[in-house]
């Protein structure tokens, strides 16, 4: 079965699929934007385990992705992953933008996601051009979901107008 792929105007916190991801950064510890609104909605148990990831492994690096479960959202997991902060595209950020849909989307298949929800990662706090961010989200999608059988959905959710126009572009 071909992955479906979707699109939806809103927050990240009311979906109700497998995983939702979260555009963290690499202390794992929360912040403004989308993960602070993961971790206001979620509760404290989704920070607990994000500081024994810490202790474990010291964070996550930029491109990687850790898995936690999701408190009080309705989703079953949230998939920190660390987004690379836009710096005129001279090092290596979109090559690492790619890896962060790719590691999220392995790590849902590693713990058995079939539906899996995106926000625009690196997009807000971290001004990733929005256009070039769209064009590297669906093309490794794509490519990730053509290659790996086992994902039944992924859900782009954009928050801005932005985004959410450049999608309904591309898709
Ligand atoms: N649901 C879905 N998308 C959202 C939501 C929401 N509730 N809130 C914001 N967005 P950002 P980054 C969109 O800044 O650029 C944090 O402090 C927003 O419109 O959340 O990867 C972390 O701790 C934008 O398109 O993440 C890091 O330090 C997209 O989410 C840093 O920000 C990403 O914006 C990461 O920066």
């Amino acid at each position: 079965m071909p992955t479906r792929i979707s699109l939806i105007k809103g927050d990240i916190t009311r979906i109700q699929a497998d995983a939702i991801v979260n555009a963290a950064n690499s202390s794992l510890l929360g912040g403004g934007g989308v993960d602070g609104a993961i971790h206001r909605a979620g509760g404290p148990a989704i920070l607990e385990e994000c500081r024994q990831i810490r202790n474990r492994q010291g964070g996550c690096a930029t491109g990687e992705a850790v898995i936690t479960t999701a408190g009080k959202l309705p989703a079953r997991f949230v998939i920190h992953t660390v987004g690379p902060v836009w710096n005129k595209g001279n090092n290596t950020e979109e090559a690492l933008l790619a890896s962060c849909y790719r590691n999220s989307l392995q790590l849902a298949l590693d713990n058995g996601v079939n539906t899996i929800a995106f926000p625009n990662i690196s997009t807000g706090i971290y001004h990733f051009p929005k256009d070039k961010a769209a064009a590297i989200a669906l093309e490794t999608v794509r490519g990730f979901t053509n290659t790996n059988a086992g994902i039944s959905e992924v859900i782009f959710v954009c928050f801005d107008d932005e985004n959410f126009q450049l999608y309904q572009k591309e898709l």
